[in-house]
């Protein structure tokens, strides 16, 4: 268990190194050319309506480099930015994510820079471009009884817009009583809801007013997405989206990596509380675009 200190407590983060390699991205963009896939339109459709979408298998290839480059990542947690440990010491197993690696992780930046990933977010937002923000790996190892709290991510993010996709890939198989599930619809109902830790579901102190508690208790079942998942298999879901898993015993290691994806309407906000990623530094005003130096624009 990696150890926190002050404020990272509220964020669950460890302490952590830069995650900025490159001090210009650009050329590696420029350098470099994006598969692209066709998404059914009935998917974008879906996507849209819903707030989610699975494409299965269509990741089958990317799924061996995937869990190499995770592995890196887990057996050197500290060599990596923002490793976070969410299962305390006296709990089974090991719940653990990592994001804002794709710079340091060769199979990362490879998947960023060749895959189908851009393609697909582009489609899925219907956005001319799709601009990498980051990615974010997720590890429940067996034994783990933790569930992923319900929450969704625009307000962890220091950016606000529509236009938004996280495509999160599947690097195990899940059953779909510990695959990570959706609330069909809830990236439409206009409201954000305060970021909450991976470690106890603790809501984070903000004073921003316009955040609201996720209502757990009341969480409509009917409106629940949730599929069991297959390695290979992706997700793509908007950031509004709310989403996390039930707390059943996950019997088997379940991997995830992801790639979040903003879209032309999407720029910097500063929010009240802390982001996660906490991104300082950025030398940018709010309105703006986040800045392609350093968060490249991949498609098209
Ligand atoms: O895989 C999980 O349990 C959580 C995934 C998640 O919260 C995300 O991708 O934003």
């Amino acid at each position: 268990m990696l150890s926190m200190t002050g404020s990272d407590v509220e964020t669950g983060n460890a302490s952590t190194i830069e995650w900025r390699v490159f001090d210009d991205v650009r050329p590696l963009s420029a350098a470099t050319q994006r598969r692209s896939i066709t998404v059914d339109p009935a998917r974008i459709e879906e996507f849209r309506r819903d707030g989610v979408t699975h494409l299965p298998g269509i990741f089958i290839d990317e799924v061996d480099a995937l869990r190499s480059g995770l592995e890196r990542i887990l057996r050197e947690p500290h060599r990596f930015a923002f490793p976070c440990e969410s299962t305390t010491d006296t709990e089974q197993g090991r719940f653990f994510d990592a994001y804002c690696n794709w710079q340091r992780v060769p199979e990362f930046f490879a998947h960023v820079l060749t895959s189908p990933a851009a393609s697909i977010a582009a489609q899925c937002m219907v956005s001319e471009t799709a601009q990498l923000f980051h990615e974010h790996v997720f590890t429940k190892e067996g034994g783990v009884t933790k569930a992923t709290p319900w929450h969704h991510d625009l307000p962890y993010y220091c950016v606000d817009g529509t236009q938004t996709a996280s495509v999160y890939v599947a690097l195990d198989d899940a059953p779909a009583e510990t695959a990570v599930r959706f609330l069909r619809r809830s990236h439409l109902d206009g409201n954000l809801y305060r970021p909450r830790t991976f470690v106890d579901g603790a809501e984070y102190t903000t004073n921003d007013p316009a955040m609201r508690s996720v209502d757990v208790a009341n969480v409509d079942e009917a409106s629940v997405f949730s599929t069991a998942l297959r390695a290979g298999d992706v997700l793509v879901f908007d950031f509004r989206t709310l989403h996390g898993t039930t707390a059943s015993p996950v019997d088997a290691r379940r991997r995830a990596f992801s790639t979040r994806w903003l879209g032309d309407d999407v720029v910097y906000v500063e929010r009240p509380g802390a982001t996660s990623p906490p991104l300082d530094g950025l030398g940018i005003d709010p309105g703006d675009r986040m800045r392609s130096d350093w968060f490249p624009v991949l498609w098209p």
